[in-house]
């Protein structure tokens, strides 16, 4: 398998929980907005993750069904794949939770341009403040799921954790106040920074822990 990824976007998700699942994979950088990637997988509108599957699969990309598939194609791995279908729902959830509420209210804060038609310093700054508080907001639900917990679902590490690791490392960036008032996701952030798989997938990057 292959994988095109962006240092440090969402994509880094898929990167982890390739590492973590002891699949033979290679990982391709790409830069962000490069017009390599739609032409890599059209349907993929020239955004990261793609996972190029091989021995004539089609290309996958959406970050959900890349961790999905990573997760149940090497079950050993134990990484999200369950016989459980109560497992699966709570995997699910938060699959959906990260890609369609979180990772959304990210966006603004990266492109900020792209939320409004006046091109202004001054509105493109109002865009990145009303952002800075969904964020805040999507934030605090996880935060409080976390309360007590070392992983997201179950006792080891999932995809959603995988998943989940991008996102806290840009709120460390676009929140001037970091993760200081989320000492669970604080926490969860720094348990997955300490994993040797991720520090390999980091340095592979080119990233700092
Ligand atoms: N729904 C997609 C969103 C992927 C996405 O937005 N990727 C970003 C990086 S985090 C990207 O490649 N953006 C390039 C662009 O918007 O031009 C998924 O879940 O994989």
């Amino acid at each position: 398998m292959k994988l095109y990824y962006t240092p440090g976007a969402c994509s880094l998700g898929a990167h982890i929980a390739l590492e973590w699942s002891g699949a033979e994979y290679e990982a391709e950088a790409v830069p962000f907005s490069d017009p390599r990637l739609k032409e890599i997988y059209p349907e993929g509108n020239g955004k990261v993750p793609i996972l190029d599957r091989q021995n004539g699969l089609p290309m996958l990309s959406q970050t959900p069904a890349v961790l999905r598939y990573i997760a149940d194609r090497f079950p050993g791995a134990n990484i999200g794949s369950s016989d459980s279908i109560d497992v699966q729902a709570e995997i699910n959830r938060w699959l959906v939770f990260l890609s369609a509420d979180l990772h959304p209210v990210f966006h603004p804060v990266f492109v900020g341009e792209r939320y409004t038609s006046d091109k202004s310093e001054k509105a493109i700054s109002c865009v990145e403040e009303a952002a800075r508080g969904m964020i805040r907001k999507e934030l605090a639900v996880l935060e409080n799921h976390m309360q007590g917990k070392k992983y997201i679902v179950g006792d080891s590490a999932t995809i959603v954790d995988a998943y989940v690791f991008p996102m806290l490392r840009w709120a460390m960036v676009k929140l001037p106040e970091q993760l200081e008032g989320t000492p669970n996701l604080q926490r969860l952030h720094d348990s997955i920074a300490l994993d040797d798989a991720v520090k390999r997938v980091l340095k592979d990057e080119g990233l700092d822990t």
